[in-house]
């Protein structure tokens, strides 16, 4: 409460006083803020705002208020700019559209890099064809994405089970048991603690400093945790952990659930069909998950729904929120699908197959996506196709976007690849089975990545 200035409180109370009937509670003020992380940036990054006379001066769905174009705020979330006032907020030149809103983040490391899941790195990839520099063995696949813990130890769930810590020179610090096979990716907090849900129906933490168990927390009410069929797989814990700026641990399952750092349920918001996608932060002050009942869900930071989206078929590919606040994701019908802040489709590019990768934001604002039918897509803002890259077989791994552009993913021909921002082929380099798993980029280059040959990669440049 003290932490968050009080001007933005001001200006939210008249905002919420001249929206008639939506009663601004102080509580309800300090949650959303806690989840958005609205940190005003310094005003030695501002810039002037684009200006607005009324509605039809703005572009999209936006509206004008106050001489600004802004996206109308869903009931209950917050002011998608940090600072109506304008002097901590940046506005494309060309759009508008306001620059950089930032959900901060609760981790150093978690799936697509950061809780918006734009997946991109602030490190450079090998210019030149890498070569594998060690590899580490599990008991099973890989379709984990690895996370990166603060001394530089690579975590990784295997199909054996096990979640995996392993030094940087690739041997095993230590493992931790769970009950069942582990889909889901790692997150590391801010204290270095390694977040991870298992197919067992738990979310595990691990004690970075004592390499150990902290706890874990059964999360549904399945009668049976593990093994196959739907009752057995209605629970996992395959989605995300996503963390805020709060340390709240967000995750998909059995719904989405809000958990506090120290594992304790803070509500759930029940979905009728699981939710393997890992929820993402919207800087507007909401989470945007989907799943298997072919919805996306926008939900509160207190665990109401504030809207839903119908695709035509199940969502498996996690959301990701561009810079200027629009929404990306994928569905097995076969769609990207580009939705506004309150959910209004914007446009939907038709694939060859199913989406299940993750999109990710190309430097330029492309939204870069692989896809079952082999194809790997970059797409304008305005819904255009910018180039396609073909691999030789289905891709279901999430790309990463290093700092100069550069795109990296993995495919099920065994072929990690590498492309330059304008999609030709930088290289690509074969492991021993299909790569659904997402890559990791360390600050040195190295790359680490999981493999369906059970291994844990780590790749470098010369
Ligand atoms: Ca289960
Ligand atoms: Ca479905
Ligand atoms: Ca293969």
């Amino acid at each position: 409460m003290t932490t968050f200035p009080f001007r933005l409180f001001l200006q939210f109370t008249r905002r919420q006083r001249r929206a008639k009937g939506k009663g601004g509670k102080v509580f309800a003020v300090c949650l959303l803020l806690a989840v958005a992380g609205c940190v005003p940036r310094s005003p030695s990054t501002a810039r002037p705002l684009a200006g607005c006379g009324s509605d039809r001066d703005c572009k999209l769905d936006r509206i004008c208020d106050r001489g600004q174009c802004v996206w109308p705020n869903p009931p209950g979330s917050i002011a998608l700019r940090a600072d109506a006032g304008g002097n901590d907020s940046r506005t494309d030149g060309d759009t508008g559209v306001p620059l950089a809103l930032e959900a901060p983040s609760g981790a150093l490391s978690m799936f697509q890099v950061e809780p918006q899941h734009r997946g991109r790195v602030s490190f450079t990839l090998p210019k030149q064809a890498p070569h594998v520099a060690w590899k580490y063995s599990t008991g099973g696949p890989i379709t984990s994405s690895p996370a990166i813990g603060s001394d530089g130890t690579i975590i990784v769930g295997s199909h054996d089970g096990m979640i995996h810590v392993v030094e940087p020179t690739g041997v095993l610090r230590f493992k931790q048991p769970t009950g069942d096979v582990i889909f889901g990716s790692p997150a590391v907090d801010l204290q270095g603690n390694t977040l991870i849900g298992s197919g067992d129906d738990h979310l595990y933490k691990l004690d970075a400093a004592r390499n150990q168990l902290a706890w874990r927390l059964k999360l549904g009410n399945c009668r049976a945790t593990t093994g196959v069929g739907p009752e057995a797989s209605r629970c996992d814990v395959d989605g995300g952990p996503t963390i805020g700026s709060d340390g709240t641990i967000y995750v998909g399952g059995a719904g989405v659930f809000a958990i506090s750092p120290n594992g304790l349920l803070k509500w759930q918001f029940p979905t009728p069909r699981r939710i393997p996608t890992a929820p993402a932060l919207h800087p507007a002050g909401f989470l945007l998950a989907g799943g298997h009942d072919d919805t996306l869900f926008a939900i509160s930071p207190n665990g109401q729904k504030l809207w839903d989206f119908r695709a035509g078929d199940d969502i498996e590919s996690s959301a990701m929120v561009a810079d200027d606040g629009m929404i990306y994701f994928g569905s097995d019908d076969q769609k990207i699908y580009a939705l506004t802040p309150t959910g209004t489709q914007r446009w939907a590019f038709v694939t060859g197959d199913d989406v299940r990768a993750s999109p990710v934001l190309g430097r330029n604002g492309q939204i870069l996506v692989g896809d079952f039918d082999g194809l790997f897509y970059s797409i304008a803002p305005d819904g255009t196709l910018a180039w396609t890259f073909r691999a030789a077989d289905r891709i279901v791994s999430s790309a990463l976007v290093d700092a100069d552009g550069a795109v990296l993913f993995g495919a099920q021909d065994d072929r990690l690849y590498a492309l330059e921002a304008d999609g030709t082929l930088r290289w690509s380099i074969e492991l021993g089975g299909d790569i659904d798993s997402s890559p990791t980029l360390g600050s040195d280059g190295t790359i680490y990545v999981g493999c369906d040959d059970k291994n844990l990669y780590a790749i470098k440049g010369e």
